[in-house]
């Protein structure tokens, strides 16, 4: 692997104002970050040093980058076509940034042929500062049992309203010990906080209450509430709807 002179720096700015206009972020980390605190069979093939970049989008990317693409495109007979908006978008954003750079981009919807998603994306969100992952460990003296309790990730600004896209693994830059692992803020900070907050996100995720547990500075609008609430084979008869 060759040792590369960009910096981290100049390749965020450089993502940052092809995705930041269409509602994503971006955040840096190292891939020896992600690894050290996954088992040995979720690690990603690269080395320590090599630089990764976690993709999110937020409540703005409905409006700014989903709607003109359906738009542009037209709706009919586009399956998975959030999917689609962010692979154009994320990918178009890499090849133009960035032209004939090995940069292999994975997508929180794929999955390897083991089944295992390509990324644990709540842990890349974790390790990159981007947003704290609250797992079961995390809640002292836990109430649950033997119960098995799914973590969830929150973003300081935006709460639970965000998702985890992509993460893009930059083959061949090498980052030195000049970057430093940021933490993730630590916004849901007491027990009873994080009691409810693993109890709303598993008990009834889909009222959404989960979001909420710190105030977010936005919210995905009635439009993309009532997208996302309906049945992804239902959803183009609402888009319908809305003409
Ligand atoms: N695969 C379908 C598509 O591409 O249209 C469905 C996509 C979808 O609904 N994804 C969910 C989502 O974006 C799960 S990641 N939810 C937003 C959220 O939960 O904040």
């Amino acid at each position: 692997m060759a040792t590369s002179n960009v910096s981290v720096d100049s390749i965020i700015g450089l993502l940052d104002s092809c995705l930041s206009e269409l509602g994503f972020e971006v955040y840096p980390l190292k891939v020896g970050w992600y690894n050290s605190v996954l088992l040995p069979s979720f690690h990603l093939a690269f080395p320590d040093d090599c630089l990764a970049v976690v993709v999110l989008s937020t409540p703005a990317m409905f409006e700014q980058a989903f709607l003109p693409f359906l738009k542009e495109k037209g709706c009919q007979g586009l399956s998975d076509p959030i999917d689609l908006c962010v692979k154009h978008h994320v990918s178009s954003a890499v090849s133009q940034c960035f032209p004939g750079q090995k940069v292999d981009v994975r997508y929180d919807y794929e999955m390897l042929p083991s089944r295992k998603p390509k990324f644990l994306a709540q842990t890349a969100a974790h390790v990159s500062g981007a947003a704290f992952y609250y797992r079961q460990p995390d809640v002292p003296d836990q109430p649950w049992g033997d119960k098995k309790m799914f973590g969830v990730c929150v973003h300081p600004k935006f709460g639970g309203w965000f998702a985890i896209r992509a993460l893009l693994l930059f083959e061949d830059v090498v980052v030195g010990s000049e970057m430093v692992k940021p933490d993730p803020v630590d916004c849901v900070s007491t027990r009873e906080d994080r009691i409810k907050l693993l109890e709303d996100f598993n008990f009834h995720w889909q009222d959404w209450s989960y979001r909420n547990i710190v105030p977010p500075v936005q919210t995905y609008s009635q439009k993309q509430r009532d997208y996302f609430s309906t049945s992804p084979a239902q959803r183009f008869a609402l888009l319908k709807t809305w003409g």
